[in-house]
């Protein structure tokens, strides 16, 4: 097999959520799916084990940050970042548009993205044909379009531009792509704009990717801003392809994208907030660092089946905290990505069930996260 294939099992009957299954070179990927982010070809303080044990199915990576370090000749040389990391299952890479749009000093043009190297300030110049290279070169699964993701703040004028130039670009990804056993996703902006969303939308979805993205959301806007590109967009990306929405990954944003019909999150929160020493719980968040949790015998969550809740308890892990221990860092992040993964679990169940949004219902009112 070399391409991904995208199988629909179940759509909600009272939502647009779906239940599928995406068929990868190195394994079966069931949807909805959280992706655990590993931007340096590590999910950071876990082993591959530990990601393994979570029940994680796919994990994140991201051709810009590979490219500057390690670099493609390290890559070239152990054949591919499975091999490198030794990870024997699905892996998919950003193309790098969004880490190149966020630094200070750069240059966009029709040809792409000149910026300063972050490591010793030399010039370089990002283009959809070198994003392709390099992740060719890297041996993700599933690879992203070059394209732009835009602060809505820019205004109307420019996102116009940027759409029309963001089409252009996933043209040129796409001619550029010539890796067999590599899918190639799109990705949709158009920021808060419908009419721009709608524009984008089309363009992207006339060249046949193999997957599409919603990207340039999550990046600073309200929710009921997102919520309403979600509700009007996400069911009209193409039904026979995975539709991936880029870096969301709360339980807010994760109910709503699969309410919504999309199939794909990956986010660096439950690690990140792991790595701040708050956990995530299915009644809310927990501060571990607190002196709360001193004398507590009782694990992170009592019913949570994850190795740092099967084996530790608050009391210890707020010590392992209070003196900067790793191991502190990676308990927490084993439980969050743990509560992630296992929070689609059972979303998984209740598309199969019909039974979505009441079990989205019982969420939230057994929780503290704001369903809004
Ligand atoms: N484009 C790409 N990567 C992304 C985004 C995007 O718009 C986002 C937006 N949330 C996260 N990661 N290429
Ligand atoms: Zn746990």
């Amino acid at each position: 097999m070399s391409k991904i294939k995208y199988e629909l099992l179940h759509v909600d009957k009272y939502s647009k959520a779906r239940r599928g299954r995406i068929h990868t070179p190195h394994g079966i990927i069931e949807t909805p799916v959280f992706m655990p982010v590993g931007t340096n070809s590590t999910v950071k303080g876990l082993t591959n084990d530990q990601i393994k044990n979570i029940d994680s199915e796919i994990i994140l990576s991201n051709a810009f940050h590979l490219f500057l370090r390690p670099g493609m000749e390290i890559m070239k040389d152990f054949e591919g970042i499975h091999n490198f990391m030794n990870w024997n299952k699905p892996l998919l890479t950003d193309s790098g548009g969004f880490q190149v749009f966020s630094l200070k000093d750069r240059k966009i043009s029709e040809e792409g993205v000149l910026f300063r190297s972050p490591l010793d300030g030399s010039k370089i110049m990002m283009t959809p044909e070198k994003s392709m290279e390099i992740q060719q070169t890297i041996g993700s699964d599933i690879a992203m379009a070059f394209d732009e993701c835009v602060n809505a703040k820019w205004g109307y004028e420019y996102m116009k531009d940027s759409v029309d130039r963001t089409y252009r670009w996933a043209k040129r990804s796409f001619e550029a792509h010539k890796k067999e056993n590599q899918s190639l996703f799109g990705i949709v902006q158009g920021g808060l704009f419908s009419d721009l969303r709608q524009r984008s939308l089309e363009q992207i979805t006339s060249i046949p990717f193999d997957g599409f993205a919603l990207g340039g959301l999550a990046v600073g806007e309200k929710y009921q801003e997102s919520e309403k590109v979600l509700k009007e967009f996400g069911d009209k990306l193409p039904k026979d392809k995975p539709r991936y929405i880029m870096g969301i990954g709360s339980p807010t944003m994760m109910f709503l994208s699969v309410e919504n019909g999309m199939d794909m999150f990956d986010c660096v929160l439950p690690t990140r907030m792991g790595r701040h020493g708050t956990a995530l719980t299915w009644n809310g968040k927990l501060n571990l660092k607190s002196a709360k949790n001193k004398f507590d015998h009782s694990p992170i969550e009592n019913d949570c089946n994850c190795y740092a809740c099967k084996n530790h308890t608050r009391g210890y892990i707020n010590h392992l905290l209070k003196r900067d221990e790793m191991l502190g860092k990676t308990l927490i992040s084993i439980h969050n990505l743990y509560f992630n993964i296992h929070l689609i679990h059972k979303m998984r169940e209740a598309i199969e069930n019909d039974s979505f949004l009441d079990f989205k219902k019982e969420f939230f009112s057994n929780s503290s996260y704001p369903l809004q």
